[in-house]
């Protein structure tokens, strides 16, 4: 584990008041892999920025990430009063992905989830962590501490707090970028210990735009701005409506989550393996790049045992159906012909049957026509039938299509 200060930190470690360097021991101690301190004045900047993003229409579809939101998660006073320093504490979630040039088993065509999704939910790995640092924050300081802590869910701006307590720094994909990497998910405590700031650190991406350039559906659109409504991982996790035709393609074998401006980053060439590598790699073959048509054919009850633990229930069943389909869609192979029949003839969902259409006529081919006309002579809902018409027009003209 390092100091977020880690530039300089033996002689910060040597300055440091004996309150401080004892809480970032207990950090240490408690297993993350990264801690800054800064304090709890407001993040003014940072909300504005946020709330013109909002303003902007660059976080459509979040319909809970609102000006009030960010205004109330900006002064750390809000959710604890008195509060007088931050600790932000960062865990490494990085693990290689699974050998894929040995091919799947014959049976199956494999999608692929986001490195952070394929183990246990960070959300619960990081809670445990969190809640046993700040149960133990009393012993180490001496006197009861009053504390709250978020990971990802709560109203603060986690990455803004990183970047203040020297953990990181911005890069141009949005993504906190530290001396082990951006492979890593934030969590921050609030006290009302006075713990001595640690600075912000001077670096930046200087002229390098590879993840600008790398991202599938161009949704980085200016340094450290994401349009939400073309982030896969929006359209993948978040998102509960179709996912723009436009923007299909570009999603590839995507199904859930999307790590492309990460894995291009040079920040990230020396990934090494995350200290809490064990709850984030289990079963890293079928989590990491899942069977597609088993998934078409789970009903719910199967999902939860599959899912159990995993991020990948934020998508929903559904959800992940229709991700489903555009990756076969994408993938291009006929075996998953049946299973997107049955899906398109007897999904209840209608937006699952409508990416069926889709995928089954980015597949093709003379089977699919008849499937394709058959279904659209049942199809009771006008979206899946514009969905099969449109798929149809692609069969009779080819270049529509580009
Ligand atoms: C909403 C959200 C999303 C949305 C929107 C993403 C977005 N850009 O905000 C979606 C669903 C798309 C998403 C995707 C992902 N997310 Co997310 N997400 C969040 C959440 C809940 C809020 C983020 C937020 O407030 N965004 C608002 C915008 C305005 O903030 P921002 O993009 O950071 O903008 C700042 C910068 O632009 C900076 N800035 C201003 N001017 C300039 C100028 C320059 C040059 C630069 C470089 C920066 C800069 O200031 C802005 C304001 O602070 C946080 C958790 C939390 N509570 O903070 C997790 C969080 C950001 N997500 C996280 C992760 C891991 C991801 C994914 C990698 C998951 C995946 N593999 O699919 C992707 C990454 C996509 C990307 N490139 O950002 C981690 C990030 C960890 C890290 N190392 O940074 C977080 C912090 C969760 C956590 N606690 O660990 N996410
Ligand atoms: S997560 Fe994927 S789609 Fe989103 S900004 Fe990064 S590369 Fe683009
Ligand atoms: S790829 Fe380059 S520009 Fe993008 S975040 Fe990494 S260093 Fe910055």
């Amino acid at each position: 584990m390092r100091d977020g200060s880690q530039d300089s930190q033996t002689v910060i470690g040597a300055r440091m008041k004996p309150l401080t360097v004892a809480v970032k021991a207990l950090a240490t101690d408690v297993g993350f892999d990264l801690v800054g301190v800064t304090t709890a004045e407001p993040f003014v900047e940072r909300s504005e920025t946020a709330i013109d993003r909002v303003h902007d229409g660059f976080m459509d579809g979040l319909p809970w990430y609102t000006k009030e939101r960010v205004e109330h998660g900006s002064d750390p006073a809000n959710l604890l009063p008195g509060a007088r320093s931050l600790i932000s504490l960062a865990l490494n979630y990085w693990g290689p992905d699974p050998p894929r040039d040995e091919g799947p088993p014959r049976n199956q065509i494999r999608g692929r989830i986001a490195r952070y999704a394929r183990g246990e939910d960070y959300h619960e790995v990081f809670a445990r962590m969190v809640a046993d640092f700040a149960d133990r924050l009393p012993h180490v300081v001496g006197r009861p501490v009053a504390t709250r802590w978020y990971t990802d869910t709560g109203p603060m701006q986690d990455r803004a707090i990183a970047d203040r307590a020297g953990v990181g720094w911005f890069g141009k994909n949005s993504n906190i970028l530290t001396s082990i990497g951006s492979w890593v998910v934030l969590a921050q405590v609030i006290t009302d210990l006075d713990l001595e700031p640690d600075a912000p650190l001077k670096k930046t991406c200087g002229d390098c735009a590879l993840c600008m350039d790398a991202c599938p559906t161009s949704a980085i659109i200016g340094p450290g701005v994401i349009d939400n409504r073309r982030c896969i991982s929006y359209l993948t996790i978040e998102n509960r409506d179709g996912i723009p035709v436009e923007l299909r393609e570009a999603i590839g074998d995507r199904v859930f989550g999307c790590d492309v401006c990460q894995d291009v980053c040079p920040v990230n060439r020396k990934a090494e393996l995350g200290s809490a590598y064990s709850a984030f790699s289990r079963d890293m073959g079928e989590r990491a790049g899942p069977d597609l048509m088993s998934i078409l054919e789970m009903d719910e009850e199967m999902f939860r045992q599959r899912f159990r633990g995993s991020p990948v229930k934020r998508a929903k069943l559904w959800g992940l159906k229709r991700n489903v389909c555009v990756a076969l869609g994408n993938i291009g192979d006929t075996r998953a012909v049946p299973v997107l029949t049955q899906t398109l003839k007897g999904h209840l969902h209608h937006l699952v049957r409508g990416h069926a259409a889709w995928a089954l006529g980015r597949i093709g081919g003379a089977d699919v026509v008849s499937i394709l006309e058959a279904a659209l002579v049942v199809e009771k809902d006008q979206s899946v039938s514009s969905e099969i018409r449109s798929a149809l027009a692609i069969q009779a003209f080819p270049t529509l299509e580009e």
